[in-house]
């Protein structure tokens, strides 16, 4: 006879009368009912120790191949375009963490019903697990650069997970036949549920040690920040001028952009952690005669330091998706001489270590700028996240096709032939630089007062043709010239500003456009950074008191 809670009222039912496996017999009545709660947790605890279990394995021989990393790279892939913009604009440089956070929060909703599942039939609960399983593995075996093995973190991922759910099930089961823990009349305890907490603490445990254990190996395993700390640079045997001239003062963005304020634009979910001791790069395909080129090799050539701005197509009007720093490398240029590129091979594809690939029009490279590959930054050694040991910089395209970071592989090819990564979807294969400007200051917050002079600056670009001219317009009235900073070369921004005094009190705009080094001006018509780079001025509004 059963209680209207669902215990027996007898004494406890040894759990020997369920022998054999975890059953996967239909519940009926309320004796081994696994309440909701408690199969959510179920299910979390067991995609705890799936995930715990995986990254344990990844951090040991494949950081990329851990389950929620691959996951997040494929999903990086598959995602479309506008998207992926959405999340840049939204997230900007933060979007990396943002997309992380949604994989973590989907994949606990997926346990909990997983969990659910089980606890209607433990072999539902089984599949979901094998599923997810099944995902990773996915995941892992189509990235880019993956390799033969990157499917084993998933797959005994999800086999301890699988083991787990069945255990916590089964524990649950028998405690649930068991009842609460109570006090019979004759003064005993008896006590219940006792083993799913002590197997809901191991699973937790589990998870818990699969997880810093996986931090924990990731520190053993190669630091390419280490590597990077033991480098010193050989000087440029060409230095960049020192910057005098280049800063205003007045409120616009810094000339230089110092290395941790740099933008960061990438799919890298785990930043590739090179070691400059292995590092090759092979540049090979439609050329004379292939090259290899160590970390040392390169260091042996002459140097060169230029300051180059550095932009993001995705950048939209007004955005930060742009920065500027002293480069130091090797001239591209002169590499590909050697090899003997062929006429025709009009787009050299770069790969970076982790799959991605950049198509850059191989004229640009030859025409005479200082297109790079790059080994320094600001006088360091290039940071890990901006692409160490070695990238690509071409004064005057847009990063995505031209800034390989982290690059291994220089193919000599054409645009008829590959389609780049970027291109793939749907960006312009080629992508010049579009003629911008920026108004720093004042910001939209900033209170303006009437009849006190203020000065409204930022910075204007086009790289390698360089800016001659910009203006700045208050409501309708008449363009207004601005000062122009001095510049090194044609490959950064130039600074300017303006001194306004407002006249009336109330909300004012205030626009800026921008003339090239040939008197071009900047396109005013609204366009979407998509697929070739935003156009159209930036425009603030402004109140006077
Ligand atoms: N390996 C690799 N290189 C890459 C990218 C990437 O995703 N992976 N993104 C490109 C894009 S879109 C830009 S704008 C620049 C940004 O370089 P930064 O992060 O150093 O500013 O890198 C380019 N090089
Ligand atoms: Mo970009």
């Amino acid at each position: 006879m059963a209680s209207t809670d669902g215990a027996p009222t007898g004494p406890p039912r040894p759990p020997t009368d369920r022998p054999g496996p975890p059953t996967d017999r239909p519940r009926s009545g309320l004796a081994g009912r696994i309440e909701p709660v408690r199969a959510g947790l179920i299910g979390l605890l067991a995609a705890g120790v799936s995930l715990g279990v995986g990254q344990l394995v990844a951090a040991a021989f494949r950081p990329v191949a851990a389950p929620v990393i691959a996951v997040g790279n494929r999903f990086i892939v598959l995602t479309p375009e506008p998207v992926k913009r959405w999340a840049i604009d939204r997230f900007g440089t933060g979007d990396k963490s943002a997309l992380l956070t949604g994989i973590y929060l989907v994949l606990a909703l997926a346990a909990v019903l997983v969990g659910l599942a089980a606890a209607r039939r433990l072999r539902y609960g089984l599949a979901g697990v094998a599923l997810l399983g099944v995902l990773g593995g996915y995941c892992a075996l189509t990235a880019p650069a993956h390799r033969a093995g990157d499917a084993v973190p998933s797959v005994l991922g999800a086999l301890a997970g699988l083991g787990c759910l069945a255990a916590l099930h089964r524990a649950a089961e028998r405690d649930a036949i068991a009842g609460p823990a109570r006090r019979q009349p004759d003064g005993q305890l008896v006590t219940g549920r006792r083993r799913f907490l002590s197997a809901g603490l191991t699973a937790a445990g589990v998870a818990l040690v699969g997880g810093l254990g996986g931090r924990l190996a990731q520190f053993s395993r190669f630091d390419a920040n280490a590597a990077r700390a033991r480098i010193t640079l050989p000087p440029p045997a060409e230095p960049a001028p020192v910057p005098a001239g280049f800063d205003l003062g007045k409120g616009a963005v810094p000339f230089q952009t110092p290395n941790n304020r740099f933008y960061r634009i990438d799919t890298a979910l785990s930043v590739p952690q090179l070691d400059p001791g292995s590092w090759r790069l092979r540049i090979h395909g439609n050329v004379r005669r292939e090259l290899q080129l160590s970390y040392a090799d390169l260091l042996a050539r002459p140097l060169v330091e230029r300051w180059i701005t550095l932009t993001c197509v995705s950048n939209e009007v007004g955005g930060d998706l742009i920065s500027t720093a002293l480069f130091r490398g090797v001239r591209l240029a002169d590499l590909l001489r050697e090899a003997g590129v062929a006429a025709d091979a009009d787009q050299l594809v770069a790969t970076s270590s982790d799959g991605m690939t950049i198509g850059t029009p191989t004229a640009t490279v030859l025409d005479g700028r200082d297109a790079l590959l790059a080994v320094g930054m600001n006088g360091q050694p290039l940071p890990v996240e901006h692409g160490f040991p070695v990238r690509m910089v071409v004064p005057g395209l847009y990063g995505y096709v031209s800034a390989c970071k982290w690059i291994v592989d220089l193919e000599a090819t054409t645009f008829a032939a590959y389609q780049a990564y970027w291109v793939r979807g749907g960006w312009a294969p080629r992508g010049p630089v579009r003629l911008a400007s920026r108004i720093d200051r004042p910001s939209g917050s900033q209170a303006v007062r009437v009849g006190t002079e203020i000065p409204v600056a930022g910075v204007a670009w086009h790289q390698h043709t360089g800016i001659s001219r910009v203006e700045v317009q208050v409501d309708d009235e008449a363009w207004q010239p601005a000062v122009l900073a001095r510049v090194p070369s044609a490959d950064t921004w130039r600074q300017w500003v303006w001194l306004w005094t407002p006249r009336t009190p109330g909300r004012h705009r205030l626009r800026v456009r921008a003339y090239d080094a040939g008197g071009t001006a900047q396109d005013a018509t609204p366009a979407d950074p998509f697929p070739a780079g935003a156009t159209g001025l930036h425009t603030i509004a402004v109140t006077a008191r």
